[in-house]
């Protein structure tokens, strides 16, 4: 089981490249997805699942396993890829992102793959809640169960999700860290036109939350955030995460058009000349080639 002690920042970032590449690869597979977004959290999934949570994918219902949700479905071409990476299950399967009746939809679904997705998610806003209720439990159980939690600057943008800040921190689950993946952008442009979120850490502060401001392509001041948030035992974590929508991808980078379409194979090679080569991972099979 990969820990922070056994996992460099180094491996970290290696893994994050792959996922990038797997990002790319998997909707251009599929034909369509949302790259913009799963691009830019490629550190936070590649951290987590390889450096911070408590999980094994040879006991994946360990009842005192670490928790991830994804609260903002839409970017799972990242978890996906991060899950795979971590030996939940082969790589070759990331060419089937959104296929009929796949283990991969567009939005991961628990019913698809329950060893693996604590909650289906892709309705905006829910995570948390979900969280909520996974702390109280572990809480009951005197787990040292911790969850995560990861939501984008748009999705803040939802009234549940502020009922369950409220919640956390009223009930000081200090087992709930938030990763709020901030690139200022969001469906329909620019959060702060869209509907404005700010000043966001102070309403979090105000909701008795810590609040922890990093790069969050930064791994080494990412993995120190999630020490903060172990160490902080008064009040929950909610990391807020600055990220460039479609990282890596020149063409893509902070352009609200890439949080969601089509990507074609030009295109895909295209952001993977940009990304550079496969380095301590092997590109996933895909039958027939690209087209
Ligand atoms: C409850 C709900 N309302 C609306 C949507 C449609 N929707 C999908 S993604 C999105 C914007 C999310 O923005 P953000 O969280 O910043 O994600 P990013 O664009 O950075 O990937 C919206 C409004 C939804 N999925 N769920």
């Amino acid at each position: 089981m990969p820990s922070a002690t056994t996992v460099s920042a180094d491996d970290i970032r290696d893994l994050a490249h792959q996922i990038r590449r797997d990002v790319v690869r998997s909707i251009a597979c599929a034909g369509a997805g949302h790259p913009g977004g799963a691009l830019g959290g490629a550190e936070i999934f590649a951290m987590l699942y390889s450096g911070v949570m408590n999980h094994d994918p040879g006991n994946p219902k360990n009842p005192q396993r670490d928790r991830f949700v994804l609260s903002n479905g839409h970017i799972c071409a990242g978890f996906y890829a991060a899950l795979a990476r971590s030996g939940y299950f082969p790589p070759d399967e990331l060419a089937t992102l959104r296929k009929i009746n796949g283990h991969l939809q567009g939005h991961p679904a628990r019913a698809h793959m329950p060893d693996t997705v604590e909650t289906s998610s892709g309705p905006l806003g829910q995570g948390l809640s979900v969280c909520n209720g996974l702390a109280f439990a572990a809480r009951l159980d005197n787990s040292p169960a911790r969850m995560y939690c990861f939501v984008g600057d748009g999705e803040m943008q939802e009234g549940q999700l502020w009922e369950a800040l409220m919640t956390a921190g009223h009930h000081k689950l200090t087992n709930v860290t938030l990763f709020i993946s901030y690139n200022a952008l969001q469906i329909d442009g620019e959060v702060d036109k869209v509907k404005k979120v700010e000043p966001l850490a102070d309403k979090l502060r105000a909701f008795h939350w810590n609040v922890v401001d990093v790069d969050g392509h930064d791994v080494d001041a990412l993995l120190a955030a999630v020490d903060t948030a172990k160490q902080t035992t008064d009040r929950p974590t909610a990391i807020i995460a600055r990220t460039v929508m479609g990282k890596g991808v020149p063409y893509m980078e902070d352009k609200a058009a890439w949080h969601g379409g089509k990507l074609s194979w030009d295109q895909a090679n295209e952001a993977l000349e940009a990304l550079g080569p496969a380095r301590n991972y092997t590109d996933f099979a895909i039958e027939g080639g690209t087209k």
